[in-house]
């Protein structure tokens, strides 16, 4: 099997700068050789590179729409392009970078005529539309986008909506109030860490799997920095407390691995310029090792 590592410093999603580094990083923590040692071919297809940078006109309260726009573009082709040959592995970069990566391999999805499930695990659900967003910043965009919602003018159309019953969140505790309307009304599934306090992450992590099995669908995972304890993983820009501790994100990563149905992940939302002597890195690539396979012991195939 063919993983393919994509490079995108995107770091136009929001204001604060750094995800330009993440790729960078990531290589610098040993992500190729991690995954090589795991019995996986590695690919590295270095970073896209950046658009030109283009001044918004007229300046919106969205931040650096435009510049957003053309890494949609580029990401969304790069996505379908690789997720033809391996497993593409996106190396962000900010989780705007998701916009096109999730909108790519949808379109891919569609034309093998295969459902296509997302993971969120994330703080955020980032399902604010260029018109609820406070912030302005499109990080905070990307599930609206790929579902397929109003708002996003001079974006590309999405070729292939993920409906929204395909979409989980794990991990949310900073859900703005329209997102929070939206949730509710969309049949998306929301664990919240409430949630994962009273029943534990696995229980429904594996619901989630057994409706993906059942579909016969692919998996996106997006998994953003700020999903974890900021005391384990202080390099995002956006932390909040309360997050997945060490344990419980492998344990996700581990019940991925053993499931068999995640077929594209992003790595998002590394700030390096925040990070203490690479720690954050070198979780975020221990992480993607229990995705792919490194255990303790093994476990009989699960099918869920
Ligand atoms: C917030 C923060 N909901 C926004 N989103 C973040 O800007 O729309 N997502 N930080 O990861
Ligand atoms: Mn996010
Ligand atoms: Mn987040
Ligand atoms: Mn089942």
């Amino acid at each position: 099997q063919t993983c393919i590592l994509i490079g995108a410093g995107m770091d136009c999603g929001k204001r604060r700068r750094g995800c330009i580094m993440g790729p960078d990083a990531y290589r610098t923590a040993g992500l190729a050789g991690t995954l090589n040692d795991l019995g996986w071919q590695v690919e590295d297809r270095g970073n896209i590179d950046a658009p030109q940078w283009v001044p918004d006109a007229p300046k919106g309260k969205v931040h650096a729409r435009e510049e957003c726009i053309a890494w949609t573009k580029l990401l969304a082709q790069a996505a379908e392009t690789a997720i033809q040959d391996g497993f593409p592995i996106f190396l962000g970069g900010d989780h705007a970078l998701s916009l096109g990566t999730v909108a790519g391999v949808a379109t891919h999805a569609a034309r093998i005529d295969r459902p296509l499930f997302v993971l969120w695990l994330d703080a955020h659900p980032d399902i604010n539309s260029p018109e609820t967003t406070a912030s302005g910043n499109l990080h905070g965009t990307p599930i609206a986008y790929v579902t397929g919602q109003d708002g996003f003018e001079g974006f590309p159309a999405v070729q292939s909506p993920v409906p929204a019953e395909n979409v989980c969140f794990i991990g949310l505790r900073s859900v703005d109030a329209p997102e929070r309307d939206f949730i509710i009304r969309s049949g998306m599934t929301a664990i919240d860490m409430r949630q994962i306090d009273e029943r534990g992450i696995a229980a429904p992590l594996a619901e989630f799997l057994h409706k993906v099995s059942a579909a016969d669908g692919m998996l996106h995972v997006s998994l953003d920095v700020d999903f974890l304890e900021p005391a384990i993983a202080p390099a995002a820009g956006t932390t909040v407390p309360g997050g997945a501790t060490f344990r419980e994100a492998h344990l996700v990563m581990e019940m991925l691995h053993d499931s068999g149905l995640v077929t594209s992940l992003d790595l998002v939302e590394l700030n390096p310029y925040l990070d203490d002597r690479g720690r954050t890195a070198s979780l975020m690539v221990d992480l993607t090792a229990s995705l792919f396979g490194r255990r303790v012991f093994d476990r009989p195939t699960r099918s869920y």
